[in-house]
């Protein structure tokens, strides 16, 4: 009998392992924007551990923040609300321009060049987790990566802000 119980609690420390996750949130970036405006971060989330979900984001600089999906329609950038994104080890959830992104409506205050600021990603089993998000200049595409032939595509300028509000509208956007 003892040598059972000895038996279950050593199984116990492998069990809660296992039951863990290991997020790691990186290369969070946004773009300079002026304050009012609606901003944009990109980043990798990688799982080291179990299976898990992203169900929301936020970030102090906004007055909220929402995962976006942008889908080509019919050759017609939009953008979607994108609920409950899976990531799991071996499959890193990646937003970049032309895919997920994370979209801040309502900038507080200007986003800079060259600072950063903290965006908080909610997983389902992992919890909050924080990053820090570098700011780029306005219009960067991705650092170190060539994503030049879709830089019209999402948030650079104005005119794609435009497209954001027009491909919400009628959506049940709040
Ligand atoms: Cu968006």
């Amino acid at each position: 009998m003892r040598i059972l119980l000895f038996a279950v609690l050593g199984l116990l420390p492998a069990i809660a392992l296992a039951d863990s996750t290991d997020i790691q949130v990186q290369h969070a970036w946004s773009r300079a924007m002026p304050a009012g405006a609606t901003g944009v971060v990109y980043l990798t989330v990688t799982d080291g551990g179990a299976p898990d979900t992203l169900t929301g984001v936020a970030s102090q600089v906004a007055a909220s923040a929402e995962v976006h999906e942008t889908i080509d329609d019919n050759g017609v950038m939009k953008m979607r609300p994108a609920a409950n994104l899976p990531v799991a080890p071996g499959k890193p959830l990646t937003l970049a321009p032309g895919g997920y992104h994370i979209m801040l409506l309502g900038l507080k205050h200007a986003l800079v060049a060259g600072t950063s600021f903290p965006v908080t990603l909610t997983f389902a089993k992992a919890g909050a987790v924080t990053t820090s998000a570098t700011v780029q200049a306005a219009g960067a595409a991705m650092p170190g990566m060539d994503h030049g032939s879709m830089g019209g595509t999402d948030h650079g300028n104005m005119g794609n802000m435009d497209m954001h509000g027009m491909s919400m509208g009628g959506s049940g956007s709040k």
